[in-house]
């Protein structure tokens, strides 16, 4: 009887909570409730969703999981089992001769959970390996039928699922966001006809005309290869060596080299398909086409100081970001922008359509808007989707078609390639993130992983067993017979077309398109890129090349670096450069956006003794804005306030730093402000706001702060600061308003002229 009952407890029955017996009949509250993945929006701690910037939960079916939801797995009040479904009893201990004796060879379920860990990690992308995504919709405006069958674009209203990654370029998986880089900025659209990936980045050209450069350019900008350093970075040798080699990317290296390449959010950067496509319509008559993706909150960058500084205070930024958006119900928004041209007109331009380091100017050709993109749903599992979803440029659908672009030519191959062994094999086509919602048939097999069970004996076509099915859709199918003038048949030849020749006057383009404070950020930017470079001669060759560009800027980078301007590297082409107008598409400022303060974040710093009516009013006026107020102060708990109230505090100075707030207001009351005028984190707070060019709110007794960090109250040649309100409290309506208009617009960059003490 007593050897019974010792087989039916568990080992160690005196010490079940410690090893395993709670696990096995949870207690009242050590189990949480589950609810539904989507229609609960985190509400723990400072880095979840707000409720402040929206509805705070996603609503349900806007979006809905759509073909995800067959794998969707939610373990709420299931039992724990092993990958055969079988129930498993002890989850802590592995199975062994005797308590301190060594483990049974049988233990099946301890091998098969060690070894299913041991190759949890698939490889990164070879670039591109740090990302973000989420799911969403797009909607056309309009039915472009008379220029393109693509079936997202078939009628007014008609919405496509989408799933969009945003992502890096050199850094890691494990990187850090806002590291100078271009983003990637790739859509995958779910149309009737198949999915359509559009794999474009957040600048229009790119370094490269040609894809056999490609491995090179990745070699140079990535990790050297002997110490693996630095870690997303193109502040070293071996990419400016490469560069300053290739002058086709001087043009692409003025966009890395400005704001663009630090992005405030992935909600307000810009999108472009980079390359020349076609439409074709259902007569097969074909136009060529640029895609654009413009955000609705406009174009917004981070300065280096601070973009650098986040690095270290929250590497996540863009992905928290995105992902906080999505669950507080802002949804992030972009329109859908193309340039629709001709074969002859494209002739008529002084540059090759098919160049990828030249853009078509919005003034020859208008972007016109058609349609909006929505990102409305997080992803339920980071690895399911965001990290095994394939993009691939030679995923398009009947009417949108391929141009001859030798860049793109090399990306058809390279994207289904890379996939192969990345996502180990052939099928991973069949991983639910990357399967079409259209239908798929076909006599294709077997492979690695292979999840289709295929019916019948016939595996080939043409075939009459099974009745030869299934059938080529003919004209309904996806054709290249759009009209094209006949060519007369070419010999093959390893070269370039003469206009591929002409590297500068785009990157001239650029440069001249720019505000004065674009322009100075530019040439710090190449200043701190070749300050790092350690090889001289490198140096002189890239300001070679770009004396090419403009005197004021290789100027202002020679001065920097110390060094004389070199004569300028000789042109590849002997052809005079085609001139350009400046063109205001291509600063950031020209797009300030449609949103104003919507889920700007706002740092209320405040200490014991604040008056706690100004502060309310103040937070109560940002909520109402949409923006996102925080209570900082020195420590967290609650400050007692000068009327003896009690205000939590949500975050303190150490945690939540300045450059992740984009605006700050210091509240009022004498105490308060003295606390925090003797604090050194607080006086840091305000200056790197002040430097940065945010809006800075200083409430009466609040204005000591700024006083005690040497905040000027005027601009340096005595005019008044447009981002800086020090106000009495009665003051505090008008100063709000204007402080709420400059919290949604673009940052004032006067400030930056002058010299403050940090
Ligand atoms: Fe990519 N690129 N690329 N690229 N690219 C990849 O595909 C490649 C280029 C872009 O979020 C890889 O799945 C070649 C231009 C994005 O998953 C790989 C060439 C543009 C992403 C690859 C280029 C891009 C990638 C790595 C020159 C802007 C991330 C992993 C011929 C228009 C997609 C993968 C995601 C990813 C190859 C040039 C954008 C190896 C060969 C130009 C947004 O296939």
């Amino acid at each position: 009887g007593g050897q019974q009952s010792a087989a039916a407890m568990p080992f160690n029955a005196s010490k079940a909570g410690e090893h395993g017996e709670a696990a096995r009949t949870p207690q009242a509250g050590q189990t949480c409730p589950v609810a539904h993945p989507v229609a609960t929006a985190s509400t723990a701690g400072e880095t979840s969703a707000s409720d402040k910037t929206g509805s705070g939960v996603p609503p349900l079916g806007v979006c809905p999981a759509g073909h995800l939801d067959r794998v969707r797995a939610d373990a709420s009040e299931q039992r724990l089992t092993t990958n055969q479904g079988v129930p498993v009893a002890d989850n802590q201990n592995s199975l062994k001769v005797g308590l301190r004796g060594p483990t049974a060879m049988e233990d099946f379920i301890l091998r098969e959970k060690l070894t299913h860990f041991d190759h949890e990690r698939i490889p990164e992308r070879v670039v591109h390996a740090r990302g973000s995504a989420a799911h969403g919709y797009f909607e056309s405006y309009q039915d472009l039928s008379a220029i393109t069958r693509a079936a997202p674009f078939a009628a007014a209203g008609k919405r496509t699922p989408v799933f969009v990654r945003f992502s890096t370029v050199a850094g890691e998986r494990g990187s850090a966001d806002t590291v100078r880089d271009v983003r990637g900025f790739a859509v995958k659209f779910y149309t009737d006809e198949g999915n359509w990936d559009l794999v474009g980045n957040n600048i229009p050209v790119f370094f490269i005309q040609d894809a056999m450069k490609f491995p090179d350019l990745v070699h140079a900008v990535k990790v050297e290869p002997h110490h693996a350093m630095p870690q997303a970075s193109s502040a070293h040798d071996t990419f400016w060596d490469f560069v300053s080699l290739m002058p086709e990317s001087t043009h692409m290296l003025m966009w890395q080299m400005s704001d663009r390449a630090i992005p405030r959010s992935y909600r307000t950067m810009q999108g472009f398909g980079v390359h020349t496509f076609r439409l074709v319509n259902a007569q097969g008559e074909a136009v060529f086409c640029k895609f654009h993706w413009n955000p609705v909150p406009g174009t917004h960058s981070l300065v280096w100081d601070e973009a650098a500084k986040i690095v270290g205070a929250d590497p996540d930024f863009h992905r928290r970001d995105l992902w906080e958006a999505i669950e507080a119900g802002a949804f992030p928004e972009w329109e859908l922008g193309l340039q629709i041209f001709t074969e002859e007109q494209a002739e008529s331009f002084p540059f090759d359509v098919l160049d990828p380091t030249k853009l078509v100017p919005e003034e020859l050709v208008p972007v016109q808007a058609v349609g909006k993109m929505t990102l409305n749903r997080n992803p339920d599992n980071f690895f399911a989707e965001t990290e095994q979803v394939a993009f691939c440029t030679a995923h398009i659908v009947p009417g949108i078609d391929f141009s001859n672009d030798p860049l793109l030519q090399g990306r058809i191959h390279s994207y289904l390639d890379t996939q192969i062994s990345r996502l180990g094999g052939a099928n991973f086509h069949e991983i639910p993130v990357n399967a079409p919602l259209a239908p798929v048939h076909n006599n294709q097999r077997d492979g690695m992983h292979r999840q289709t069970v295929h019916r019948g004996r016939v595996a080939y076509e043409p075939n009459s067993l099974g009745g030869g099915c299934p059938f080529q859709a003919g004209m309904a199918g996806f054709t290249t017979t759009f009209r094209q003038q006949p060519q007369p048949p070419e010999d093959k030849v390893r070269g370039k077309p003469e206009l591929f020749a002409e590297h500068f006057a785009q990157a001239r383009l650029f440069w001249i398109s720019q505000s004065p404070a674009e322009q100075a950020h530019i040439v710090n930017a190449f200043r701190f890129e070749l300050s790092r470079v350690q090889t001289p001669a490198v140096r002189v060759r890239l300001l070679s090349m770009l004396a090419n560009v403009d005197p004021i800027l290789v100027d202002g980078v020679a001065q920097g670096l110390g060094m004389e301007v070199p004569p300028a590297m000789p042109p590849a082409t002997d052809a005079p450069p085609p001139h350009y107008e400046p063109s205001a598409a291509l600063s950031l400022l020209a797009r300030p956006g449609a949103t104003g303060a919507k889920t700007r974040k706002v740092a209320i710093l405040a200490g014991h003794g604040v008056e706690s009516d100004s502060l309310k009013t103040v937070y109560a006026a940002l909520l109402a804005a949409g923006a996102v107020p925080r209570v900082v102060a020195p420590q967290l708990g609650q400050l007692t306030a000068a009327d003896g109230s009690r205000i939590d505090i949500e975050i303190s100075l150490e945690a939540g730093p300045a450059v992740l707030y984009d605006a700050v207001v210091v509240a009022d009351g004498a105490t308060s402000a003295s606390l925090l005028a003797a604090d050194a984190d607080a006086r840091d707070f305000v200056r790197q706001q002040y430097r940065h060019c945010k809006p800075l709110l200083a409430l009466g007794d609040g204005q000591q702060l700024l006083a005690a960090a040497g905040i000027p109250a005027t601009l340096a040649d005595g005019s008044p600061d447009p981002a800086l309100w020090q106000v009495s409290a009665g003051a505090l309506d008008s100063a709000l308003t204007e402080f709420q208009q400059a919290l949604g617009g673009h940052r004032d960059f006067q400030r930056e002229t002058d010299a403050i003490p940090l």
